[in-house]
């Protein structure tokens, strides 16, 4: 008898029934070398001790991540936080796209970027994303600038070069998203993403440089001088904008606190002709104080400390409220002299006079200033606010920077103007009033003046351009703080909305490949996050709720709470914490978010006084009177008022028609940990992040197709000893395989064209039975006297 017609009836004897049966029942035994969910490291390698009802022990056995304790034993971990270890994995880390390991769950992913990163390497793809962990390190020389020239001298056949030696770079995603936008001249957009500090405004940087960079490939010197021109006042804009809308938090020195979205425009040749920024809701409350060991916006230390500090009349640091609010004076950017030297050039570069330059810090300065007028009780009556007089020096100083009377200042701020059906009557204002009134003309005219930079930077960096464009999102990443507000509602509605855009290009990719190799799909559920979205912003949603509140002068948050309750008690994606009255949360894709309904209508509504804007708008200084708009007149004020929520939903749907309208690519921004240090690793917080970011979607989207594909060739040639059938045909065989391990039903496996698909679940079964198999014959040959083989 030869080995092959012996291995052929010793699996045929164990292919039975019975031992398939025995296998199914039980998922993981005692011994099982696996990947389990560690609660303070997330997916560790280990093995199983014992195994319970619905969960087992196991034990750490994980030499590779260090900052795990080895031995230890972990109980009751669930059965959805056990994986199979296969041994493949650790060479999978070599792979540059996790979708070609043949087996991806949450733990290899995990594995693998860990692997990576602690050799210094930051990127992946999966499929169609790049994910970038954040290195905290500018020194890794694969990442450093001069290596660009190697990724530009691929010129367009980037995808055509087999082996090209390039690696997975936020580069070879800016060099894709261009060839892509020339060759088929179609827009283009690259969506970064990731939490506060994982590195998404480095990585636009990254992107844009590149862009200029790739876009004067093969043009004459003067085409090249144009477009590095061009390219330079692309950079320029950058420190403004960082100057005025970024700040240190907790999380980041240099966050950016509002989002950004850049069309890149080319002309008809491809070269690079400008640019055009829109900015999303700029953090208001930031402009007034900042959390301990965090600060107001850069702005105003760099004023304080700048050339101008004379000419804008300022005492010392410690005078100025605000700017001591987080108790933190200094930051690794955007801090000294040379700093503010350097934005007032930028802000020449990109066209301001010495005037305007001059100008623009008037706004800080004077809201620092405004901050620092004391509004008090009044004692006699206390229902009213009056003014602390030892604080007069700040209400001039206020006043003379924005060239606007201290009277008339003051005025407004203790003063205020009903209209009633019998005519205009002005009452006083209560102390939480007139700080309101101070507080609100702040945040207006930095916003005012923030969207004046902005638009200064898009004069001169915009175009007209008969060729197409490449957007960059910059956007703030999913929240989830102690305390969650209107404005975590807003920028979490924007990252679910984009995840839904994401969820359906992903999925309806996956299909198409799914479908290309003759897979039955149809039983295939895409994740969907639609209701959740229209529950935020659909006809009777959260936002439309709140917007009608606020048309209704006796509104309070609470009867907003209750229109909410009603209308939504019974949705799946909404819920109420029994123990707290003033919050309900959310079931977003990332996770549940509990909101606290505080102010929300006074936030939505945001409103400054007309008679405030009329005072700015009466000041002689140009920049400061346009910080402000125009009240609208009585007769043009049509129906409700606008509103911060109803005016960011308008903007994020006309953000989604731009996004929708192009082909998107996008790069997924990690902070591996938290301590803002290279080579520092955190699972539990990478894989929040991976799973608030989508990509553990794409691991989902996987997971309810089918995860595991394997080449025929390559599961034919590792299970060949469980084959039962004679014949030399492929499919033929792969049946025989997949059914005497009990796997051949559509809800474990699929036989494509050129790969098996398969269920996880399923290749545990055939990892068993192959075990099996190989034992079997193992004892039979040694049985008939053959041997170990
Ligand atoms: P963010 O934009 O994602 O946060 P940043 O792009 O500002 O984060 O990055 C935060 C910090 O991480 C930077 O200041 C760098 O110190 C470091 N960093 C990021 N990317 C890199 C890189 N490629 N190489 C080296 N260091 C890097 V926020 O705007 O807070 O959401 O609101
Ligand atoms: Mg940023």
């Amino acid at each position: 008898m030869t080995l092959t017609s012996c291995i052929f009836l010793v699996a045929k004897f164990i292919a039975l029934p019975m031992d398939c049966r025995k296998l199914m029942s039980i998922s993981f035994s005692p011994g099982d070398a696996v990947f389990f969910v560690h609660p303070q490291h997330s997916w560790v390698r280990g093995s199983v001790i014992s195994v319970e009802k619905d969960s087992a022990t196991c034990k750490v056995e994980d030499k590779e991540r260090k900052e795990v304790q080895q031995g230890e034993t972990i109980a009751k971990v669930k059965s959805d936080g056990i994986e199979m270890f296969h041994n493949e994995c650790l060479d999978d880390a070599k792979h540059d796209d996790l979708l070609h390991l043949s087996v991806l769950h949450e733990a290899t992913l995990l594995r693998c970027l860990y692997l990576r990163y602690m050799t210094d390497v930051i990127y992946t793809n999966i499929g169609a994303i790049v994910v970038a962990l954040n290195p905290f390190n500018y020194e890794i020389p694969r990442y450093k600038d001069d290596r660009m020239s190697k990724f530009l001298a691929l010129g367009k056949h980037f995808d055509k070069v087999p082996n090209h030696g390039l690696y997975p770079h936020s580069w070879a995603c800016a060099h894709n998203t261009y060839f892509e936008m020339v060759e088929n001249s179609e827009n283009q957009c690259v969506l970064i993403s990731g939490e506060s500090g994982a590195g998404k405004t480095e990585a636009t940087k990254i992107v844009m440089k590149y862009l200029a960079g790739v876009s004067c490939l093969g043009g004459t010197a003067d085409e090249k001088k144009h477009s590095d021109g061009v390219g330079a006042k692309l950079t320029a804009c950058s420190p403004i904008l960082e100057c005025f809308g970024n700040a240190k938090t907790v999380r980041n020195d240099n966050s950016s606190r509002f989002g950004k979205f850049m069309e890149v425009k080319f002309n008809g040749q491809g070269r690079l002709v400008g640019a055009f920024t829109t900015k999303y809701l700029l953090e208001k409350s930031r402009i007034i104080t900042a959390s301990e060991g965090e600060r107001v916006y850069h702005s105003f230390y760099v004023a304080l400390r700048g050339k101008y500090k004379g000419h804008l009349q300022f005492e010392s640091e410690s005078t100025y409220v605000s700017v001591n609010s987080g108790k933190c004076l200094t930051n690794k950017e955007y801090d000294t002299a040379d700093d503010f030297e350097e934005v007032c050039d930028a802000m020449k570069k990109v066209g301001m006079s010495d005037d305007e330059v001059k100008s623009v810090w008037h706004i800080p300065a004077a809201i620092l200033n405004l901050l620092n007028v004391g509004l008090l009780e009044d004692k006699a009556e206390r229902e009213f606010s009056t003014f602390d007089d030892k604080t007069q020096k700040f209400l001039v100083q206020a006043a003379k920077l924005l060239y606007v009377s201290d009277q008339d200042l003051l005025k407004e701020l203790l003063y205020f103007v009903r209209t009633t059906p019998d005519g205009d009557i002005v009452s006083r204002t209560s102390t939480d009033g007139a700080i309101d009134a101070r507080n609100a003309l702040c945040k207006h005219m930095y916003d005012g003046v923030f969207a004046w930079l902005v638009e200064k930077c898009n004069e001169t960096c915009d175009a007209q351009s008969q060729g197409n464009w490449i957007g960059l999102l910059d956007i703030f990443g999913f929240e989830d703080f102690k305390l969650n507000s209107f404005e975590q509602l807003c920028i979490n509605l924007t990252n679910e909305t984009l995840q839904g855009h994401y969820n359906n290009f992903i999925f309806n990719k996956d299909m198409a490949e799914c479908r290309a190799e003759g897979i039955d799909v149809a039983d295939i559920i895409s994740p969907d996050n639609t209701k959740c979205i229209q529950m935020l912003t659909g006809q009777g949603g959260v936002i439309p709720l709140l917007d009608e509140c606020c048309a209704i002068d006796k509104s309070t948050d609470f009867t907003f709470l209750d229109k909410v309750d009603t209308a939504h008690s019974k949705n799946t994606f909404y819920g109420k914490n029994k123990t707290s009255r003033d919050t309900f949360f959310v079931r977003h894709y990332a996770g549940d978010v509990t909101y606290t309904i505080t102010s929300w209508i006074e936030k939505n509504k945001d409103t400054l006084r007309d008679q405030m804007k009329l005072l700015i708008r009466r000041s002689t200084d140009k920049i400061v009177a346009q910080s402000l708009p125009l009240p609208v007149p009585k007769e043009q004020q049509k129906g409700k008022a606008p509103t911060v929520g109803g005016f960011f939903a308008l903007q994020l749907r006309s953000l989604m028609e731009k996004i929708n309208a192009t082909n998107p690519h996008w790069i997924r921004c990690v902070k591996p940990h938290p301590a803002k240090k290279a080579l520092h690793f955190d699972g539990v917080m990478t894989m929040k992040q991976l799973e608030s970011s989508g990509v553990l979607g794409t691991v989902k989207i996987r997971k309810a197709g089918y995860p595991v594909r394997i080449q025929n060739e390559n599961f034919l040639k590792k299970y060949r000893v469980c084959v039962t059938v004679s014949t030399a045909d492929p499919m033929a065989r792969i049946e025989s395989v997949l059914t005497n391990a009990g796997v051949s039903d559509k809800k474990f496996s699929q036989k494509g064209r050129t790969k098996v698909f398969l269920k996880t679940e399923a290749l545990t079964r055939l990892e068993r039975f192959r075990d099996e198999c190989l034992k079997e014959i193992a004892s039979t040959l040694q049985r008939i006297g053959y041997g170990y083989i």
